[in-house]
């Protein structure tokens, strides 16, 4: 199949699953559901629970084992995207194309969204323990990593950087540091959740978790990249095309895109679609 009917497939899947398991709008309190459902069912790619479904079928598990987690992986992601968009942190109006939450809620229901997705998203990780043929414990372990890569060590504390960045000496490491824990960490643990959940060896979830730290650099040059082409905000922000010019954070993301695919070299053909992946959102327009 092709990647780009995979992918689309697949986040059908996990937009189908999200639609059914969140609660109604009609459910009480009636605003907070209305709330959840409009920043987690309005168009986002679905990168990381694909991660999630994608590594437990690199390991020759079917995706449906793991879907509860990684759709819980997504929910954390969305919590990240709401709180992020507040005034008090990067201030947008606009995410996926549609109004930011506290725009069309209030500032008040946005942190409370946040904070409902967040303990949503580890419930949903916690229900994978129903799923037969899932060990109670690899789902420990599973919880145990998802928190390790939200903490202050990882993405609350790349996002802590990240809001203050402007009283931090512009270094290229410093920049890189933010990155790998405000937007690694978080693909990191996407991939260790499919990994752990489908018993993984440690050298299996040590290369899964190599291509994390790297496909993340990329993915967030490249994020950067779009949004200062396109005059969104690169000027403010700790990004590598506006401290180090275009044609730097260019070669960059090709950098991290190879050291990210060298680090599958123990999957050999197996990890052909990961390959692929690399490649899809190295070109991503958008
Ligand atoms: C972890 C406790 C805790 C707090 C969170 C707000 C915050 C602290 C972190 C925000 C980190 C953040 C927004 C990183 C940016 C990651 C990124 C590149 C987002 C865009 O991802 P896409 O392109 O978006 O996958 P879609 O919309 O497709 O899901």
């Amino acid at each position: 199949m092709e990647l780009s009917d995979y992918l689309k497939e697949k986040k059908k899947i996990i937009d189908k699953y999200l639609e059914e398991k969140l609660p109604s709008e009609q459910e009480n309190p009636t605003l907070i559901h209305r709330s959840i459902r409009y920043s987690v069912l309005n168009g986002g790619k679905r990168l990381r629970p694909i991660l999630t479904l994608m590594t437990a079928e690199l390991l020759g598990r079917p995706f449906q084992l793991v879907l509860p987690a990684a759709a819980g992986i997504e929910l954390i992601h969305c919590f990240s995207l709401v709180h992020d968009d507040l005034p008090c942190m990067d201030d947008d109006d606009y995410r996926r194309g549609k109004l930011t939450n506290h725009k069309v809620f209030g500032e008040g229901i946005a942190v409370l969204t946040g904070d409902a997705l967040l303990v949503m998203g580890l419930d949903f990780i916690f229900q994978n323990a129903q799923v037969e043929g899932i060990s109670k414990e690899s789902v420990l372990q599973v919880i145990g990593k998802v928190l390790e890569m939200l903490g202050t060590r990882n993405m609350l504390g790349g996002q802590s950087d990240d809001i203050n960045w402007k009283f931090q000496k512009q270094i290229q490491n410093k920049i890189v540091e933010i990155y790998l824990k405000k937007t690694s960490a978080l693909i990191c643990a996407s991939l260790e959740t499919g990994a752990l959940l489908s018993q993984a060896n440690e050298k299996e979830i040590e290369a899964l978790h190599t291509f994390g730290k790297y496909f993340g650099l990329a993915f967030q040059i490249t994020d950067d990249l779009l949004d200062f082409q396109q005059d969104k905000k690169g000027d403010e922000k700790p990004s590598y095309p506006a401290v180090f010019g275009i044609e730097k954070a260019k070669d960059e993301i090709m950098k991290y895109c190879l050291q990210a695919k060298d680090s599958l070299g123990i999957f050999g053909s197996k990890a052909e679609l990961f390959l692929e992946l690399v490649d899809y959102f190295q070109h991503r327009k958008e």
